[in-house]
């Protein structure tokens, strides 16, 4: 077993979480980013919704990496370098390799969340052939750090799975996706994993569970705010609200205020009064139809060469062009 090599980046500014919460939360309507959702006591929860039986986008793209694994890396070629943008535990990526790669390969692994990284690089480190590499940083900063570290590192596989890219507005999907084109060079590949259109009832239990979990992972972020920039939210008078947004094609996550109430948060110099039913936006989660899966990858300098789906879930091989 090979230790994984510990090429530390510098984490984020402590008081950027801070600053994101001031702008987002002076919004209209009121906002708070879905990426600061996985702190240790987060990422545990998301962990937990993966396992629930209504939320099936990692159970379907699991089974289709270890059914597929030889297949995907065979079509993406001969390769010397991975690059995953939001590893998670780093179960997928393992399942990916397992029993598929002999020889030594670097792994890139870009993530804003340090314990989500810790954890990822722990798996990874198992599998023998495998030289670790985290950035603790936003996935475009964390392309760009990679693409200087590795110039000339050969035939490289880039992974954004999970439907993680559904977090992102489709402009700021798109400026995603050619920033990891433009840490490629032309014939490497991109596995991407998006989760479908299908039908609200679906949605809506995948994101409102009947066991609360989502509704307690929605509200960590409240938790959150109260340790790390010493709020005062009562987490109590928030509920959670899933809903499906048709005409955007997207689940959006809320807290809704219970009644009107005044929420200090010193760190961010912000003294907000909620009425009642005020609602702050947490998440969106865009689902896509196969056809515009393909025209986005094409927009952001790639062409799709191979598909695989699963119960409304769907990976795609994509080749830098
Ligand atoms: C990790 C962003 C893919 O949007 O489905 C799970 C996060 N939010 N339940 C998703 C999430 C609510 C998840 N992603």
């Amino acid at each position: 077993m090979r230790p994984s090599a510990a090429l530390e980046t510098s984490p984020p500014a402590p008081d950027r979480f801070a600053a994101d919460v001031r702008h987002s939360l002076s919004q209209t309507p009121r906002q708070l980013p879905s990426r600061y959702f996985y702190d240790e006591l987060g990422s545990a929860l998301f962990e937990a919704i993966t396992r629930l039986p209504w939320y099936r986008i990692t159970r379907s793209e699991q089974t289709l990496l270890r059914a597929h694994a030889r297949d995907i890396l065979a079509s993406a070629g001969p390769l010397t370098t991975l690059i995953e943008l939001g590893p998670g535990s780093g179960a997928k990526l393992a399942t990916l390799v397992s029993g598929h790669v002999q020889r030594t390969m670097t792994v890139h692994l870009i993530d804003v969340s340090g314990a989500a990284l810790g954890e990822a690089a722990s798996t990874l480190a198992r599998h023998g052939a495998l030289d670790v590499v985290t950035h603790e940083v936003e996935y475009a900063a964390g392309l760009a750090e990679m693409a200087r570290q590795a110039p000339g590192r050969g035939p490289t596989l880039a992974l954004f799975l999970g439907s993680n890219i559904g977090n992102f507005d489709p402009p700021e999907g798109d400026a995603l996706l050619r920033s990891i084109r433009a840490a490629l060079a032309e014939g490497d590949a991109l596995l991407l994993g998006t989760d479908l259109v299908k039908p609200e009832r679906e949605l809506l239990l995948a994101y409102d569970d009947p066991l609360g979990v989502t509704a307690s992972f929605n509200r960590n972020l409240l938790v959150r705010a109260n340790r790390e920039l010493g709020a005062d939210f009562d987490v109590d008078a928030f509920t959670h609200r899933a809903l499906w947004n048709a005409g955007a094609s997207r689940v959006e996550m809320h807290l809704v205020s219970e009644r009107r109430q005044h929420v200090r948060i010193p760190a961010s110099c912000l003294a907000i009064t909620f009425e009642a039913d005020e609602t702050i936006w947490t998440e969106s989660s865009y689902k896509y139809r196969e056809s515009n899966v393909r025209a986005m990858l094409e927009r952001a300098g790639f062409r799709a060469k191979a598909e695989w789906r699963e119960s409304s879930f769907a990976l795609t091989l994509a080749q830098a062009r």
